[in-house]
């Protein structure tokens, strides 16, 4: 019987290369984020090769991730795999001039949105005593660089946040794992600089980054290696 994984941000970068491999090896797909209208023509695409269905939400809203998750039909209600993806840094500043509303967002989506998602989801996961839940975390969770400080922060958290559930979930045999990625070429500069393009593509200069079809590699490799076991 097929699967069915939940993709948060799935309307960019590392998101909709999951998706599109996973529709590829015929996994059926709940694709989230806030734009809708990408969101529309993922599915369009996608459902000539799976079940597609479309949540469209911001992860900080914790009433409105519960009122979605509650909201999903029949045949998309059992979540097999979520992957917890949606995230961005906002600015590269040093401490003493940040922003505190960069800081909130970081925070926010990348943390607090995290796990508004896992705990709308986890309740069908642990009665079922089964799931696998993958967090992308990424380097940012491992080291620290120059004016890094929040984002990198907020990534921290995802790790020991992935090292808790891995602890606290293994009872249920839910499976949990991070994806820790370097440098993915997305839409994570232009989103960090504030739309600022030059600055965003100058990122990526001098090096050859990761692509996100190699993250999703990755992602399924883990979700495949230990699903059908
Ligand atoms: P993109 O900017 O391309 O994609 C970010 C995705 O997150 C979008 O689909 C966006 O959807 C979604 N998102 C952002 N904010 C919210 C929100 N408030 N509510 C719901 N969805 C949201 O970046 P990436 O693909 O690179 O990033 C994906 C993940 O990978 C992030 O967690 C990032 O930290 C991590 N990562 C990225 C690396 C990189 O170098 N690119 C390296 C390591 C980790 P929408 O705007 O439609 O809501
Ligand atoms: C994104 C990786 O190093 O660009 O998490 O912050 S980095």
């Amino acid at each position: 019987m097929s699967k069915t994984a939940l993709i948060t941000g799935a309307t960019s970068g590392i998101g909709k290369a999951t998706a599109e491999l996973f529709a590829n090896n015929g996994i059926d797909l709940v694709i989230c984020g806030r734009r809708e209208d990408r969101l529309r023509k993922l599915k369009e695409a996608l459902e000539k090769q799976v079940k597609v269905h479309i949540l469209c939400f911001d992860v900080r809203d914790k009433e409105a991730v519960e009122r979605v998750i509650q909201s999903l039909p029949a045949g998309f209600s059992k979540i097999d795999i979520l992957i917890n993806n949606a995230g961005n840094a906002h600015g590269l500043d040093p401490i003493e001039e940040g922003s505190l509303d960069d800081w909130d967002a970081m925070m926010d989506i990348n943390v607090k949105g995290l796990l508004y998602v896992t705990k709308a989801i986890l309740p069908q996961m642990t009665e079922r005593k089964e799931g696998h839940i993958i967090n992308i975390g990424s380097t940012a969770g491992k080291e620290v660089y120059p004016k890094g400080n929040v984002y990198c922060a907020s990534k921290h958290a995802v790790d020991a946040i992935n090292q808790g559930m891995r602890i606290d979930l293994n009872q249920y045999g839910i499976r949990v794992g991070a994806v820790n990625p370097g440098p993915v070429e997305t839409e994570f500069s232009n989103v960090r600089f504030k739309g600022d393009d030059e600055r965003a593509d100058n990122v990526y200069k001098g090096f050859q980054p990761l692509r996100p079809e190699d993250i999703a590699d990755i992602i399924y490799f883990v979700v495949t290696e230990t699903v059908s076991r």
